[in-house]
């Protein structure tokens, strides 16, 4: 299934997608033919995943992956070329943390040849400094200790994949986005001011759009008009439609007009963006309620997704942030950005073991295309790499 397959397939669809022909991946990713990923058959979904693509590509080395894209760059396919920039933007956006917690991990093990109590306290301070978080630190540590005492880890190699592998069990929870059966798909972006909301808005608006599906943006920040003006520039430079108010309106009403625009309109996505700063009048938390509240005044199952924004560099408070917005409205997915501004992304393993809140998707970086669905593994991966 793919990641953004978010409608439920209906039994009638199935029987007309039987008689489709198969649909060629880079014109999809081109967006030349706007067919909707529900309309496919699963096979052919499955077939298509990244995921797949992401298994077949790790048996290769870097330089073999590199000579197969120039090939294919030759031919005009530049699908790979675009998952190769990916990897090598995901890298560079990690590489400050990766950096500190893997160059860390190397200097520790340099000149030892097994593990003693001293190296495993050595790693425990690491990991608190990469702000994966005190508990989680112990459970890791607790838990290579316990293989150490049973000779299952025989050398600092063996430590090192074995934390690997721990990290990515933590990481590796199910994210996918909720699946529903009606239309629009209501996403509500919520988080304290200046995580990254507005521009992940526009980044996850820019992906729907690769994929096919019609998505409208709602202006709830109303409390500067500068939010406003902020959402409408990225709306134009993505090309979705945006509804909004003057500054100062009621926040639950523009977003309750968009969701009906939206219904209307026959749009298959909306993307709802909030404030993330205390009204001098209301209560922010407040305010959240309500806009949930209107929305189901319209359409109770919705909103599908409440997003919570985090940004990376703001370490241990994330996870304070993550707690009472989620006691607010349930956050059903956080998006941690600013994972390129931090040394400290490790932060990233800690939310998810203490809070069991899925990430959804990762931001490393201030463009359009720094934005991807979270994969524990590419993560891990692009995490554990050396960088020079
Ligand atoms: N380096 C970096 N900057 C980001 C990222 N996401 C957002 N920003 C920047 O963070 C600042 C605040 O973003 P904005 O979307 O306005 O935050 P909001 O107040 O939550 O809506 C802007 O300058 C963005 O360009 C990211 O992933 N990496
Ligand atoms: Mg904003």
């Amino acid at each position: 299934m793919g990641f953004f397959d978010i409608f439920k397939r209906k039994k009638s669809d199935e029987k007309v997608s039987n008689e489709e022909s198969v649909i060629d991946e880079s014109q999809l990713e081109e967006n030349e033919q706007v067919t909707e990923l529900e309309e496919k058959d699963e096979e052919e979904v499955k077939e298509e995943s990244s995921e797949n693509v992401t298994i077949e590509d790790e048996k290769k080395t870097d330089a073999e992956f590199e000579s197969e894209v120039e090939e294919l760059v030759a031919k005009g396919d530049n699908s790979k070329e675009k998952k190769a920039g990916f990897l090598k933007r995901l890298r560079n956006g990690l590489s400050k943390t990766s950096n500190k917690l893997v160059g860390g991990i190397e200097t520790i093990f340099l000149g030892k040849k097994e593990i003693d109590e001293e190296l495993l306290e050595e790693l425990e301070e690491l990991f608190v400094t990469s702000d994966i978080g005190i508990n989680t630190t112990l459970k890791i540590i607790d838990a290579v200790r316990d293989e150490v005492s049973r000779k299952v880890l025989k050398n600092p190699e063996d430590l090192k994949n074995s934390i690997k592998n721990k990290i990515f069990e933590i990481l590796n929870i199910d994210n996918s986005l909720k699946q529903v059966d009606e239309k629009p798909y209501v996403i509500l972006v919520v988080g304290v001011n200046g995580v990254g909301k507005t521009t992940t808005i526009a980044k996850i608006a820019k992906m729907f759009k690769d994929n096919g599906l019609k998505t409208m943006l709602a202006a709830g920040d109303t409390f500067r008009a500068a939010a406003i003006d902020q959402l409408q520039v990225w709306a134009d430079r993505v090309d979705v439609p945006i509804v909004k108010q003057q500054e100062g309106s009621d926040p639950a009403a523009v977003i309750y007009d968009a969701v009906v625009s939206a219904k209307a309109k026959g749009y298959d996505v909306l993307i709802a963006d909030t404030a993330g700063r205390l009204h001098t009048k209301y209560n922010l938390m407040n305010e959240l309620k309500k806009i949930v509240r209107v929305v189901k005044k319209e359409m109770p199952n919705a909103p599908h997704e409440i997003l919570l924004v985090l940004d990376a560099t703001s370490g241990q408070n994330a996870i304070n942030q993550a707690k009472i917005f989620n006691e607010a409205v349930g956050v059903t997915g956080i998006v941690l950005t600013k994972l390129d501004g931090t040394a400290k992304g490790g932060v990233i393993v800690g939310i998810v073991d203490e809070l069991k809140i899925p990430v959804k998707f990762i931001g490393f970086g201030e463009g359009m295309d720094d934005l991807k669905p979270f994969d524990a593994k590419t993560f891990v991966d692009a995490l554990f790499e050396k960088n020079d």
